[in-house]
């Protein structure tokens, strides 16, 4: 699979004088609105383990978010992506089709939710996606409103800053935002006022009054969400949530949208997060894990829907590129192969039982929740308030960088450590990986 061992190992300060090297060359040319989590520079990747330039070894707990499900170089990625390399690198599919992205939309249709006749387009990134699935749904409907949730991300051009929930520090300054979008409530379990039981049910009464008293239901195009929220803290809704949202779009003619961007391709233990609660969403955005680390997004649904916008409404220069649609197939194939559903609940077992020790042991753990391989921590203040702890989430991170371990934060208030391990990973560098994680909190 990967020639890189599959071993933590620490040879330098973190970062190392290679990097900090790296760092001082960035810093003079690379703008400064381009962040990073990790002070070190990549040099190579594989399995469940990231080099560094300076040869340290980290534990891999976030898959460049969510995007190297297969590993950093899944065998048939490698071996599909140069194949295709060698062949053409890009013809525009708009000019001269390929065999490859057909192939890639049959993979979609027989892989997303539901046996009704299908049909894709691909995209270069998950922003594309869920803009072209607007454009879709606004072209089938005539209608114009899009429905987003509290929480939510959707990504970072105009169109999905108007969609994503924060402000800071996707959308700051960066107005003005695109119009006819409607932001709701979602069901938040752990921070609902009247508690997690009653937060399905009350949660998606509130949002379907929302849109029908505030917007009404005959002007909504689109209501879009991710089936786990992502960006927003792995916020799971509420059992019964997006039943209710589904059966109200259903019901008035809304094309529901699922984001599955982070949350599709085996992460959760199924193939999409929308199947835990038999949704069949009419369009599905996907991005991330789909091309094992190449730039590939697509929307797949319904055929009529995605049949509505005219013939060259739809397109882009390299969406749908040669090459990583040969590495989808790569990644496609490695995810059937290993049953990386499998991997994904098993990751689970294995984490949420070491995680509700934790939980036990300190009160700043508020909550331990998420599926398969997106599981996460949400740290309080004090369990009573609830209060968000998001220093010392930014700490404990810290902390588990310096040990060897690359851990993600996310949530809107900042306060909620996320764990993205490849679905490859060995069993031993995840039970290492959460020493690790156990030593930061005894450390705080
Ligand atoms: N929809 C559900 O998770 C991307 C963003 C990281 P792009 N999430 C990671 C960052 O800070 O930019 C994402 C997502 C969901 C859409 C997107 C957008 O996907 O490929 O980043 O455009």
């Amino acid at each position: 699979m990967t020639a890189i061992p599959q071993e933590r190992r620490l040879v330098t300060a973190v970062p190392g004088p290679k990097s900090l090297e790296l760092q001082a060359r960035r810093t003079a040319t690379v703008a400064g609105g381009v962040g990073s989590t990790m002070p070190v520079f990549a040099a190579r990747a594989g399995g469940g383990v990231l080099e560094d330039v300076d040869g340290n070894r980290f534990i891999d707990f976030g898959s460049g978010i969510a995007v190297t499900t297969v590993g950093a170089s899944a065998e048939a990625v490698v071996r599909r992506a140069t194949a295709q390399l060698a062949d053409f690198t890009h013809t525009c599919f708009m000019i001269t089709p390929y065999e490859g992205y057909v192939a890639v939309c049959e993979q979609l249709a027989e892989l997303t939710p539901g046996d009704h006749a299908k049909k894709s387009a691909l995209f270069n990134s998950g922003a594309e996606a869920v803009e072209n699935a607007v454009k879709i749904a606004r072209s089938y409907t005539k209608r114009q409103a899009v429905v987003v949730f509290d929480h939510g991300y959707h990504g970072r051009t105009n169109l999905t800053m108007a969609l994503t929930a924060k402000n800071m520090p996707y959308k700051n300054g960066f107005g003005p935002f695109a119009p006819e979008i409607y932001r709701v409530p979602v069901a938040y379990g752990y921070r609902w006022p009247t508690g997690p039981e009653n937060c399905g049910p009350e949660a998606s009464a509130q949002a379907i009054d929302q849109i029908s008293k505030q917007i009404g239901a005959e002007n909504v195009a689109a209501i879009i969400i991710e089936p786990v929220l992502g960006e927003g803290g792995f916020i799971e809704p509420a059992k019964g949530f997006l039943p209710a949202l589904a059966k109200f779009a259903k019901d008035n003619g809304i094309v529901f949208v699922a984001d599955e961007i982070q949350s599709g391709f085996c992460r959760t233990g199924q193939w999409f997060a929308c199947e835990d609660e038999g949704i069949v969403p009419d369009l599905i955005t996907t991005a991330k894990g789909i091309a094992g680390g190449l730039p590939l997004a697509a929307v797949t649904g319904r055929a009529e829907i995605m049949d509505a916008a005219h013939s060259g409404g739809l397109g882009g220069t390299y969406g749908g590129n040669p090459v990583a649609c040969a590495a989808a197939l790569g990644s496609i194939e490695t995810m059937r192969e290993l049953d990386l559903p499998a991997k994904a609940r098993r990751i689970e077992e294995i984490m949420k039982a070491r995680l509700a020790t934790l939980r036990e042991k300190y009160d700043i753990v508020g909550d331990v929740r998420g599926r398969g391989a997106m599981i996460a921590i949400e740290l309080v203040k004090d369990r009573e308030s609830k209060e968000p702890a998001a220093e010392a989430t930014a700490a404990l991170a810290k902390a588990c960088q310096q040990a060897g371990l690359l851990v993600l934060t996310c949530g809107t208030y900042g306060n909620v450590l996320r764990f993205l391990p490849p679905l490859v990973i060995g069993e031993d560098l995840l039970n290492e990986g959460l020493d690790i994680i156990e030593q930061a909190f005894a450390g705080l």
